[in-house]
């Protein structure tokens, strides 16, 4: 299928024996001195430079964590933007040290892509979006409608079963830039557009002419939880990574904040002093500084701060938290124990 990348088409066996950074990619970053992390090409609360080319998101918060716990500096990032299909090959080849890019935890990327997910950051699915004009409400409205679609996407492939498992035909219009399919979208060469439900609102509020005139139809047709990834066989590197991801999400558990992080040196709680290091062992345990937590904390915030600063209430898109809140009120986001 053209639409497959060309690694996804290699055994996994040669991409492990290709990817030149497959081993120590920890101790090249601390040589190197900055993290580099494939990031989207401008979507809206996950990766999006400003004019001065700064970058902001929940993925790029994502990067930011991992270069504050691995250099004690969160600016000592490299973005690398990446279309859906560009992505897997920059990891593999290791032209990037981390793909923190919305990209979907699923069973191929994570065997024969050669890919390693860490904990999600952001549990999503997919949906459509239409011109409020159409008077559609419902997805089954549209039989023979033409779609708007990524390719190297989940997307595209949940699109095409949904459609067939509803006995539905629709027409793909299939375009690899995103804001080229935007355009298409919003200039009406499409009747939809499908993406994940975050990147549909994204694009909603940044790109809309009028955000109102649009709608986001009720179906979730997929599941597409969103996880930083690395490659396959760099344990070392996987822990880092992984463990920057739940640290953010154990602070928020234990309320520590960018605000109050130092305050919270002076905690009781065990706990606590493992994370911010006052009682030293994690750090050594993952090869980093025994602040690394800290300094993740101090500088990126906990993982509700980051979703509600780029995706949440205070930004554009006013996402909820929904399945993105903490186990602890009802949510997905469980950090596992720091001890
Ligand atoms: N999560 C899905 C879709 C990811 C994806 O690439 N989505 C599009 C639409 S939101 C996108 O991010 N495009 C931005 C780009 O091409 O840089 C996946 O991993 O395949």
């Amino acid at each position: 299928m053209a639409t497959r990348s060309l690694a996804g088409l290699l055994p996994a066996l040669v991409l492990a024996a290709a990817a030149p950074a497959a081993a120590g990619t920890l101790d090249q970053v601390k040589s190197k001195g900055y993290v580099t992390c494939a990031v989207n090409t401008g979507l809206a609360g996950f990766s999006m430079a400003d004019r001065q080319g700064r970058y902001a998101g929940l993925d790029v918060d994502a990067c930011r964590a991992v270069a504050a716990a691995v250099l004690g500096d969160a600016s000592k990032t490299k973005f690398v933007p990446a279309t859906a299909q560009q992505r897997f090959a920059l990891l593999q080849t290791g032209e990037v040290d981390v793909l923190t890019r919305n990209t979907t935890w699923t069973l191929e990327r994570d065997t024969a892509n050669g890919l390693t997910f860490a904990p999600v950051n952001y549990y999503d699915g997919q949906g459509f979006m239409v011109a409020k004009k159409l008077g559609v409400t419902s997805a089954k409205q549209l039989d023979g409608a033409t779609i708007c679609v990524q390719p190297g996407t989940t997307t595209e492939l949940n699109l095409a079963d949904y459609f067939r498992s509803n006995h539905l035909n629709f027409k793909p219009l299939v375009i690899e830039k995103l804001d080229e399919v935007e355009n298409a979208f919003f200039s009406g060469r499409c009747d939809a557009y499908t993406t994940d439900r975050s990147g549909l609102a994204a694009t909603r509020a940044g790109k809309a002419p009028n955000p109102d005139d649009y709608v986001i139809l009720p179906e979730v047709i997929s599941k597409e939880p969103l996880a930083p990834a690395v490659r396959h066989g760099d344990d070392e590197w996987f822990d880092v990574v992984k463990w920057a991801m739940f640290g953010m999400i154990d602070a928020e558990e234990k309320g520590i904040t960018s605000k109050n992080v130092d305050d919270m040196l002076k905690s009781d709680d065990p706990e606590i002093k493992r994370m911010l290091g006052v009682t030293p062992g994690m750090g050594k345990n993952l090869h980093l500084d025994e602040k690394w937590l800290y300094n993740i904390i101090k500088q990126v915030g906990n993982y509700g701060e980051s979703f509600e600063r780029n995706v949440g209430k205070e930004s554009p898109l006013k996402l909820a938290r929904g399945l993105n809140e903490l186990w602890t009120r009802g949510g997905l986001m469980y950090g596992m124990p720091i001890r």
